[in-house]
Parts: structure tokens; C-alpha cells; sequence
């Protein structure tokens, strides 16, 4: 484990939390104590906030050209890829997750930094034709002091995503992981702390949401606060901001389905689907929660989902298993609470449905995967995220019928279409009230380069790809009068 994990990492020093308390971080997999983290309070966020302001303003970083800030963060991204498989063991003993898409995760991070690194010296501006006699032009600033605050499912590659992309233009962050997982942000404060970049850029608070969180969305001297977690703590982060007119991006997760008709290519369909509500134990803002069938193959491919998801693997993270344990006892309550109303609402509970035990001592969060057939589409279980591997199932017979329920929920973050009918497959594409789609994949390149967000209650503001950098750029029009 990294030698700091029990400080934050303010204004380029190592320290405790003011409030002198700390947090014990565990590991889900076997409930062992991993290590303590200092329980940020409103002062250390001061700190952080403080000490970002003056970085931002320093001579010393206005004076790093764009080009210089783009070998920055291609250095970090270097230094990611060389600890490779200490940040990915990290991560999986923190989130309980598969090392091998803990790997994953960390690449993607290295390949976050790697893009935004090439963006830095190309944040341009237009010029704009008004008059003749009047040179008209728009340059991007930064905002100033960003604030991110990381949910604890994806905590290096979401912390990534948009530090890189606020760093590479020009600005000075303040981060607070959850408090949950927090081990791979204080990882990149100590990567960030051997580049070159100034005292101050890249600050990490930890402790609890109610606390540091809340401190930090609250703050009146933060210019953007980029949030990604539940629709409950979203508001409650964007109420905060609003105090002080803080613009806001927001990820909120999503109730996202797959749309299956007869005429796809069964296999890959099968694959995908299964994958996308296993992946990270179903604990993925996109997951694929929601499977659509029609109604003509629905008993033939429902119960070949149900034989994959029969025959996964079980286990620790570290031990790469097909499905590793849920994050905490919170989060696995919550699941087995959806269970229960499927119970009282006569669900066909066609495979899981409980807590899966895979050592004597019984000791970690696991739950098997689960399949949930006949599910009423105006249900919760339908509605909510449930945030685990539990896949829910309804049929349709034609695509007004698809159409309806894929956009019955109150969120709108990613949708999968499965279909050989290209025609079908964009008029559905062009319908759906989602912010990515995928047609005949599910999670196409990694999502570096593509733009990433919700409609409806999946938040809104998009992260990855050029699309990230309006949230961290301000534009500035200059009008001038060329000749007097
Ligand atoms: O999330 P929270 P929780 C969803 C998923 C999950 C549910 C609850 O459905 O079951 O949310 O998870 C910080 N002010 N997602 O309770 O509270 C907190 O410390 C400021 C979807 O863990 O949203 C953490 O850093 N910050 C999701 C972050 O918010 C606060 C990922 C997320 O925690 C705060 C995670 C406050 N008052 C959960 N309270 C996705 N979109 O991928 C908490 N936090």
C-alpha cells in the first residue's frame, strides 16, 4: 500500500485532516482493515480551495505554455502506465473489482491523460465575421479552481477524465474521492506530486460526502464542480452550487437497456448483454440493466443469458473472477432490498436472487448474479438503480413497443440496439432520449474519445472526449475597431 495513505495531499504537502479524525477504509472482498484516511473537514477544504486559487493565479503556472502543460500530463500518464499493476491491484483491493478490469481501468486513465495531453495546445478560438473595419475573435480561458468529487465505482478513471481534461486547460483542481475508495487518488496526488507541476494544481481531500463533499460543492470559491454519483446527492451537490453560481456538470447513472430483436446476430447480443450488467459486479453507471427482447426469441435468449450467468465465477477481485463482491454493506443491503420487492411483486426470479458465500468464514459482499423476468416496466425495479448484477427483462413485439419502454425510465444515459436492420437501428437511435447509443456493441473504443452524459435525470454536461472542455473553459468575445 502507498506510504501516504493516511494523509491528503494539499497545496504539494502531505497531511492530516484539521479535524484530526480519520476513516477506515475496507476491503469488500474479505472485510480486512486496509488502512485509515484522514476525515477531510470545511477547514482542509478551505485549504484545498485556497491553495488551488493561488496556484491558478501563481506567475509561475501562467507561465506554463500549452505545450509544456501537455508534457505534464503525458509524464502522468507515463507514470500510470509504469505502476501499472500496483494501481490496479489498489484499486481492485479498494472497490473489490476484477484485477483485470481494474487493469482496464487504469489504462483508461493513462489514455485520459495521454488525450488531454495532446489536447492542451489546442483549445482554440474563431474569429468572426462582423463588419468590415471590426476584427471580431474568441479566446477560451479556464474557469479558474475546479472541484471534482468521484464516486467510488470507477474512482481512478472518473477522477482522470475530468482532472485531465481541467488541467489541460489551464486550470488548478481540488479532488474528493469517496471515502470508500480512495487509495488510487492519493496514488495520482503522489504521481502528480514528482511531475513538475506547480504547488497547489492538484489537490486531493478526503472524507465522508456529508462532510468534505459537502463542503466543497458548497463552496463560493470553486468555478466548476464536476459530479458524478447518485440523482439524490446530485441535487443536493447542485443546490449547493447554486448558492453561489457555480455551473455544474452532473453523471448520474442511468437505467439503460439493451434492445434485442429477433433478426440480430444472437451470439454477440448474448455476450454483451451478459457483460454489461456483470461488469464491475453491475455497479456501472452504463450498465446495461434493462434487457428488451422480442417477444418472438424471448424464451430461447433469456435462458441462454441465464446459463451464462450461472456459469460465472465468483470471487475476491484479486483472484480475477468473473464477478467480484459488492462494494459495501450499504450497497449490498440495497440490492437484496430490490430482491425483496420482487418477491412481494411475483418476479420470475429465473437464476440469484441472494447473497452468494464463497469461503468458510463467509466473510465479503458477494451477490450472484441474477436474472428477473415479467418485471412491470412502471415497477422501482424498473425505475431505480439497482446497482448490482440484477438484469430485468421485458418483452415487446414490434419497435413502437421497444421504442416505449426503452424510454420509460426517468433517466437517459446509454442504450444498446441489437438488430441486422440498419434502417430500424437509426430510426430507433434517432428516438431514443439517451446520450450515447450503441448499435449491434455495448461500449464500443473505451469511450476516451466520445462524448459521455445524460439526458433527463442521468444528469447533464458531457465528460470525455472535446465535449469535456466547455466544461472547464470560459469563452471570451473580443470585438476591435481596426482602424481609427
Ligand atoms: O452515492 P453518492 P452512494 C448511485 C447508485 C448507488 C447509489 C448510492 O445507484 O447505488 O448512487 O451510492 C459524495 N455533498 N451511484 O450513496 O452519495 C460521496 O462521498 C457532496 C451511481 O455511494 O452519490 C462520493 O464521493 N458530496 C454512480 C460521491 O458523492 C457528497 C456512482 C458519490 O456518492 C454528498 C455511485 C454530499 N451531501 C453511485 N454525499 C454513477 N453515476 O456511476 C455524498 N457525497
Amino acid at each position: 500500500m502507498e506510504k501516504n495513505m493516511n494523509r491528503m495531499y494539499i497545496n504539494g504537502e502531505w497531511m492530516e485532516s484539521a479535524s484530526k479524525e480519520t476513516i477506515k477504509v475496507i476491503n469488500p472482498s474479505n472485510l480486512e482493515t486496509l488502512y485509515f484516511i484522514p476525515r477531510g473537514c470545511q477547514e482542509d477544504v478551505d485549504l484545498a480551495v485556497k491553495a488551488a486559487r493561488d496556484a491558478f493565479e501563481s506567475h509561475e503556472w501562467q507561465q506554463v505554455k500549452p505545450y509544456e502543460r501537455g508534457v505534464l500530463l503525458y509524464n502522468v500518464a507515463q507514470a500510470i502506465r509504469n505502476e501499472k499493476e500496483a494501481i490496479a491491484e489498489m484499486e481492485t483491493l479498494d472497490c473489490g473489482k476484477p484485477i483485470s478490469q481494474a487493469k482496464a481501468d487504469v489504462e483508461a486513465a493513462a489514455r485520459y491523460f495521454e488525450y488531454y495531453a495532446g489536447v492542451a495546445d489546442k483549445v482554440l478560438g474563431e474569429t468572426i465575421p462582423i463588419e468590415p473595419g471590426i476584427l471580431d475573435y474568441t479566446v477560451r480561458e479556464p474557469v479558474g479552481v475546479t472541484a471534482h468529487i468521484i464516486p467510488w465505482n470507477y474512482p481512478l478513471q472518473v477522477l482522470s477524465r475530468s482532472t485531465a481534461a481541467a488541467i489541460a486547460t489551464w486550470n488548478a483542481v481540488v479532488v474528493k474521492p469517496a471515502e470508500d475508495t480512495p487509495a488510487t487518488a492519493l496514488k495520482l496526488a503522489a504521481i502528480f506530486d514528482e511531475t513538475n507541476l506547480p504547488k497547489g494544481i492538484f489537490n486531493v481531500v478526503t472524507g465522508y460526502g456529508h462532510e468534505a463533499g459537502a463542503a466543497l460543492s458548497d463552496h463560493p470559491n470553486i468555478n466548476h464542480m464536476t459530479f458524478t454519483g447518485s440523482v439524490e446527492t446530485g441535487m443536493a451537490v447542485m443546490t449547493a452550487a447554486s448558492r453561489h453560481v457555480t455551473p455544474v456538470t452532473l453523471e448520474l447513472g442511468g437505467k439503460s437497456p439493451n434492445i434485442v430483436f429477433e433478426d440480430c446476430n444472437q451470439d454477440e447480443a448474448l455476450d454483451w448483454v451478459t457483460r454489461s450488467i456483470i461488469q464491475n459486479a453491475g455497479q456501472t453507471c452504463s450498465a446495461g440493466a434493462r434487457l428488451l427482447v422480442q417477444s418472438t426469441i424471448h424464451e430461447e435468449f433469456v435462458g441462454k443469458i441465464c446459463e451464462r450467468m450461472n456459469a460465472l465465477v465468483i470471487g475476491p477481485g484479486i483472484t480475477d473472477p468473473d464477478i467480484g463482491p459488492i462494494l459495501s454493506e450499504k450497497q449490498i443491503n440495497r440490492i437484496e432490498s430490490f430482491i425483496d420487492l420482487a418477491k412481494i411483486e411475483n418476479v420470475d426470479i429465473l437464476v440469484g436472487g441472494e447473497r452468494a458465500y464463497i469461503s468458510d468464514s463467509d466473510q465479503g459482499y458477494y451477490f450472484k448474479p441474477t436474472v428477473l423476468d415479467n418485471v412491470d416496466p412502471l415497477s422501482k425495479l424498473s425505475q431505480e438503480e439497482i446497482f448490482g448484477p440484477v438484469l430485468t427483462v421485458y418483452s415487446f413485439d414490434n419497435e413502437e413497443e421497444a421504442l416505449k419502454l426503452a424510454n420509460g425510465t426517468q433517466y437517459g444515459l446509454v442504450a444498446g440496439i441489437w438488430t441486422k436492420d440498419i434502417g430500424r437501428a437509426h430510426r430507433l437511435a434517432d428516438k431514443i432520449n439517451a446520450g450515447q447509443i450503441f448499435i449491434n456493441n455495448y461500449g464500443a473504443g473505451g469511450g476516451i474519445q466520445m462524448p459521455f452524459g445524460g439526458y433527463k435525470k442521468s444528469g447533464f454536461g458531457r465528460e470525455k472526449s472535446l465535449e469535456a472542455l466547455r466544461n472547464y473553459t470560459q469563452v471570451k468575445n473580443i470585438a476591435v475597431k481596426t482602424y481609427l
